[in-house]
């Protein structure tokens, strides 16, 4: 009976599993070596969900939040049609915000005071779709400003892969090479 018991339930905690799983995305600062201002992220920079599942940002540095790159929010459309402008306030470092996705395609989304650093990510639900899948053009403060823009173009991220990785660390994209590409200074 209590094996029956432990299999019932075993079954029942896989099938929530199943139903909605909930993700991290740590929001991170990093100081890097040689550089006056740290590295500000997401991570993992690009993300592969399921629809109804749940994506809980950690806020590890402070300062962040969590915007979608929706026309509402006078910026490049980069979400599928029907979504909803969302944005989370700035989170405490070492607090969390957590959004539901439902609508499948391909989401990107910035964090507001650190944007023009490079801090954006892609999020895939279901199957990529929309806006999103085409690369940015606008790099200015209305479109996906700066190197948030230049990173989002990466090969990396291509919709595509993120659904076959899984996740993208923002750590494969080597941000020195960026910086020398807005900057045109060599490190
Ligand atoms: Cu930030």
């Amino acid at each position: 009976m209590h094996r029956m018991l432990t299999t019932l339930l075993a079954a029942f905690v896989f099938a929530s599993a199943a139903a909605q799983t909930n993700h991290q995305v740590q929001m991170m600062t990093l100081p890097i070596e040689g550089q006056e201002i740290p590295a500000f992220f997401f991570e993992p920079m690009g993300l592969y969900v399921q629809p109804g599942d749940t994506i809980t940002f950690v806020a590890a540095g402070p300062h962040h939040g969590v915007t979608a790159y929706h026309g509402q929010h006078v910026k490049s459309h980069r979400v599928p049609d029907g979504v909803e402008p969302f944005s989370s306030p700035i989170v405490p470092i070492g607090g969390t915000w957590s959004i539901t996705l439902t609508i499948p395609g391909t989401y990107d989304v910035w964090c507001p005071p650190h944007e023009h650093f490079g801090m954006a990510m892609r999020i895939v639900v279901g199957e990529p779709g929309g806006p999103a899948n085409e690369p940015v053009t606008n790099f200015g403060p209305d479109g996906a400003f700066d190197l948030a823009g230049v990173l989002l173009n990466s090969p990396l991220l291509d919709p595509a892969r993120i659904v076959a990785e899984g996740a993208v660390s923002w750590f494969e994209i080597d941000p020195s090479k960026t910086v020398t590409t807005i900057g045109g200074t060599e490190h």
